[in-house]
C-alpha cells in the first residue's frame, strides 16, 4: 500500500502530538502530584445547609491523630473562612457546595479541587510547610467571585 507523503506526514505529527499530550499527564501526576479525582460521594445539595455535617463546617481532629476540615464553598464565602491545621500530619478535605461549582486552590500547594454541588469533593493532603496559605475559588462562580477566599494556617508540628 501507498501512503502519499504528505498523508504520512500528517499520521506521524498527529501520532508525535498524541504522544507529546500523553508525557505531559503522565510527567504532570508524577512530578506535581496532579491526580484526577479518584472518589465519588454524592450528597442532596438543598440539603447541606440544614443537615447532616456540612452544617458543622469546621476543622476536628481524629482519634489517630490526622485531621479534618468539613467545609462548603458557596457564592461567595468559604466557611470556614480561616482553617488552622497542624504541619506533618494527614489533613483531609471534605467540601461541597449548595449552589454552583467552585473551586478550592490552596496556592502554593498541589491541593486543587473542584467543589461541585451533589457531591462531596475529598482529598487528604500533608502539608509540610507550616505558614499561612491562600485559599481561591477558581472556577468562575458569579460576580463576586473574585473575592471569594480563604486562609488557611498551616502551624508547627506540637
Ligand atoms: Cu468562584
Amino acid at each position: 500500500m501507498k501512503v502519499d507523503l504528505y498523508e504520512r506526514i500528517w499520521i506521524w505529527a498527529a501520532a508525535l502530538m498524541i504522544i507529546a499530550f500523553l508525557a505531559a499527564v503522565i510527567f504532570s501526576a508524577g512530578s506535581h502530584a496532579v491526580h484526577p479525582p479518584s472518589r465519588i460521594e454524592t450528597v442532596d445539595p438543598t440539603k447541606v445547609l440544614t443537615e447532616g455535617e456540612f452544617t458543622q463546617a469546621g476543622v476536628t481532629t481524629r482519634e489517630d491523630g490526622s485531621v479534618l476540615v468539613t467545609g462548603l464553598a458557596r457564592m461567595f464565602v468559604f466557611t470556614p473562612g480561616v482553617m488552622r491545621v497542624p504541619a506533618g500530619v494527614p489533613v483531609t478535605f471534605r467540601l461541597t457546595s449548595p449552589d454552583v461549582i467552585h473551586g478550592f486552590q490552596i496556592v502554593g500547594t498541589n491541593a486543587n479541587a473542584m467543589v461541585i454541588p451533589g457531591y462531596v469533593s475529598q482529598f487528604t493532603v500533608t502539608f509540610d510547610r507550616p505558614g499561612e496559605y491562600l485559599v481561591l475559588c477558581n472556577e468562575y462562580c458569579g460576580l463576586s467571585h473574585h473575592l471569594m477566599q480563604a486562609k488557611l494556617i498551616v502551624e508547627e508540628a506540637p
